[in-house]
């Protein structure tokens, strides 16, 4: 008999019961989408949550970063300072913006953007940098304000990731002109579908909510080419319930990444997330990432296809590199540094399952397969 087949995640969804009331309100009401009572309820709730001044909900994380990066107005053919590490989402909208990604290398620790490589690649024609926080891990928010600061440039975090995530100074989400969320099934928090901006002004904020209205700030005044990407009132029912208990999957995911890091730390090659060395106050454990080093018998991709042969599916979040899909390279430029870290990181990745209810029996068939795999090389 083989054993139940394990994806990197399973979405949690709050109790069916608690959905329906919210369904008889939406069906009494008549009132689907287009910024209704369930909507703004949920923008409000999440500004408290996340300890942020302003937010506008979005259809998906996609639509939200291609937003954020629009109201900024920057001039078109503009260069982008980014990194390569990360989701095709991330380019993408950079490149309907009509704006040039600028990929430089990585720090090697926190997989984020290197600040010094960021400093190193600024021309006359960079106009942002556009980290993001990958795993969850924040980005050196500090080091990527200052340089912003000295040259003038704008600073946009895809913070897809990190939902609910605190560094040294509080939410991660108060740093950088503007940061857009993903809501999206696979995340910490989910609306099934979604994704969020956040912002420091009230100003952005109406750009912003003209922006995925069409670009329609009244039914005469239309500034800018907006996006229909509004947040529905279903899925803003969904995120209403999925709030009250975020917390708690949080820190049954934290359960999760404890029970791996105990398992897995002593053996030989693989390499754990170190929270205790990155600028976490409060971790949301979205990923469990492992690096597959040399110093391991056999190769990432030989394991990944041995955990898969035990319905074991792990993901190389992210390989390939972004900037090597041939949509996003012929529109794109590497920083002359060449992007080494990040090259050889999306090489050794692996990401393990991980969700609120998994099972803790998963972590140790993850454990005996990664050993069994390692035994029978050497
Ligand atoms: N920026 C970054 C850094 C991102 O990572 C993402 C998205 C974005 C921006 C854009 O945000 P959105 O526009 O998506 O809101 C997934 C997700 O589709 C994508 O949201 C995510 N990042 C990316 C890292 O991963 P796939 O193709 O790997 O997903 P998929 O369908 O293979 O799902 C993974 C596993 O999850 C499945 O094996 C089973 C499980 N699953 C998935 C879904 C959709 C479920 O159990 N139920 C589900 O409904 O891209």
């Amino acid at each position: 008999m083989t054993d139940k087949p394990v994806y990197v995640t399973r979405p949690s969804l709050p109790p069916l019961d608690e959905l329906y009331p919210l369904l008889e309100e939406i069906w009494q009401r008549g009132i689907l989408t287009n910024s209704g009572p369930l909507h703004v309820q949920l923008e409000e709730a999440l500004c408290e949550y996340l300890e942020v001044p302003y937010i506008s909900l979005y259809s998906n994380g996609t639509t939200a970063l291609l937003a954020a990066l629009a109201v900024l107005d920057l001039p078109e053919g503009g260069e982008v300072i980014t990194t390569p590490f990360t989701f095709i989402a991330t380019a993408n909208a950079l490149i309907w913006n009509r704006l040039t990604p600028v990929f430089v290398d990585i720090d090697p620790t926190t997989f984020n953007i290197s600040p010094e490589q960021v400093e190193a690649a600024i021309t006359d024609k960079t106009r942002a940098i556009l980290g993001v926080h990958v795993f969850g891990t924040p980005c050196d928010v500090d080091a990527l304000d200052t340089i912003a600061i000295r040259h003038g440039l704008k600073v946009v975090y895809d913070a897809a990731h990190a939902f609910g995530v605190k560094c040294h100074c509080g939410s991660l989400l108060q740093h950088g002109d503007l940061s857009a969320l993903s809501f999206h099934a696979t995340k910490v928090f989910n609306t099934f579908e979604g994704g969020a901006v956040v912002c420091h002004s009230q100003d952005m904020k109406e750009k912003l909510d003209a922006f995925k209205n069409f670009g329609l700030t009244n039914a005469e005044t239309a500034n800018h080419p907006g996006l229909n990407a509004k947040l529905s009132e279903f899925n803003a029912a969904i995120g209403l319930l999925q709030l009250k208990y975020v917390d708690q999957h949080i820190e049954q995911r934290r359960r999760v990444a404890a029970a791996y890091h105990e398992e897995l730390e002593t053996i030989p090659g693989i390499e754990l997330p170190n929270q205790k060395t990155l600028d976490v106050q409060r971790a949301n454990h979205s990923y469990f990432a492992i690096r597959v080093t040399d110093e391991f018998p056999i190769s990432r991709d030989a394991l990944l296809e041995s955990l898969q042969g035990e319905a074991l599916y792990a993901r190389r979040y992210f390989f390939p590199l972004v900037s090597q899909f041939k949509s996003v390279h012929k529109e794109s430029r590497i920083e002359t540094q060449g992007l080494k870290a990040a090259t050889r990181i999306a090489h050794e990745i692996l990401c393990l399952p991980i969700y609120p209810d998994m099972d803790l029996t998963i972590v140790q068939r993850m454990s005996r397969c990664i050993v069994r795999a390692s035994k029978i090389a050497s």
